[in-house]
C-alpha cells in the first residue's frame, strides 16, 4: 500500500505524543476523576492568567455547561497564528497538538505557560472528545477544531473582526474521565 499523502514526520510524532496521553492519562494528570478533570481547566486558565499578568488581558470567563462542555475566554492578545518555524503549522495548532509546546514559546517578550502543572495545553486536547479554538487576532478571527487531540478542520480564518483574545471550548472525553464532575469553586479559588 501506498504511504498516504499529506503525512509526514511531524504529523507522526504529534500523533505518537498524544497518543501516549490517552493510554496514560494519569502520567499527565494526576488522576482520571474530578481532580484530573479540574487539571485540564488550569492547563488552559494558566495561560490566560500569564497574559494577563502580562499586561494584556483584563477578563478571563470560564463557563461549565450542564453537559459538562467547559468554555474558557480571554481577552488577551490571541495565541499567535503565524506559522511555527519547526513545525511548519501555526504556531497555535502547535500549542493545542504538541506536548510541553509552552518550553518551546520562550521569547524575551513572551513564555506559554507549562503552567504550575507543567503540561500545557495539548493534553487537555488529547483528553478531550472534541476542542475548539476561536482566536481574534491582528484584526480576523481564526477557528480551529480537533477531535482526542487530532485535527478535524486546519486553523481557517474567518474574517474581519476588531476583538481580540482567545476562546477554547472542549468536552472531557467520557472514554477516559469516568464520572468525572466539576467543582467550580475549585477551579475558581486555587492558588496559582
Ligand atoms: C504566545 C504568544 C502570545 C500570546 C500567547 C502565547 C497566548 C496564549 C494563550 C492561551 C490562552 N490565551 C492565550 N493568550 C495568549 C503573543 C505574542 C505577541 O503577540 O507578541
Amino acid at each position: 500500500m501506498e504511504a498516504p499523502t499529506n503525512y509526514n514526520a511531524s504529523d507522526i510524532t504529534i500523533l505518537e505524543g498524544l497518543e501516549a496521553v490517552r493510554k496514560r492519562p494519569g502520567m499527565y494528570i494526576g488522576s482520571t476523576g474530578s481532580r484530573g478533570l479540574h487539571h485540564l481547566v488550569y492547563e488552559i486558565v494558566d495561560n490566560c492568567v500569564d497574559e494577563a499578568l502580562a499586561g494584556y488581558c483584563k477578563n478571563i470567563d470560564i463557563k461549565i455547561e450542564e453537559g459538562g462542555v467547559v468554555t474558557i475566554r480571554d481577552d488577551g492578545r490571541g495565541i499567535p497564528v503565524d506559522q511555527h518555524k519547526q513545525a511548519g503549522i501555526p504556531a497555535a495548532t502547535v500549542v493545542f497538538t504538541v506536548l510541553h509546546a509552552g518550553a518551546k514559546f520562550d521569547s524575551s517578550t513572551y513564555k506559554v505557560s507549562g503552567g504550575l502543572h507543567g503540561v500545557g495545553a495539548s493534553v487537555g486536547n488529547a483528553l478531550s472528545e472534541y476542542l475548539e479554538i476561536e482566536i481574534w487576532r491582528g484584526g480576523k478571527a481564526w477557528t480551529q477544531r480537533f477531535e482526542r487531540g487530532r485535527i478535524i478542520t486546519e486553523l481557517v480564518e474567518q474574517g474581519p473582526t476588531r476583538r481580540h483574545g482567545t476562546k477554547v471550548r472542549f468536552l472531557p472525553d467520557s472514554e477516559i474521565f469516568s464520572s468525572p464532575t466539576f467543582n467550580f469553586e475549585t477551579i475558581c479559588n486555587r492558588t496559582v
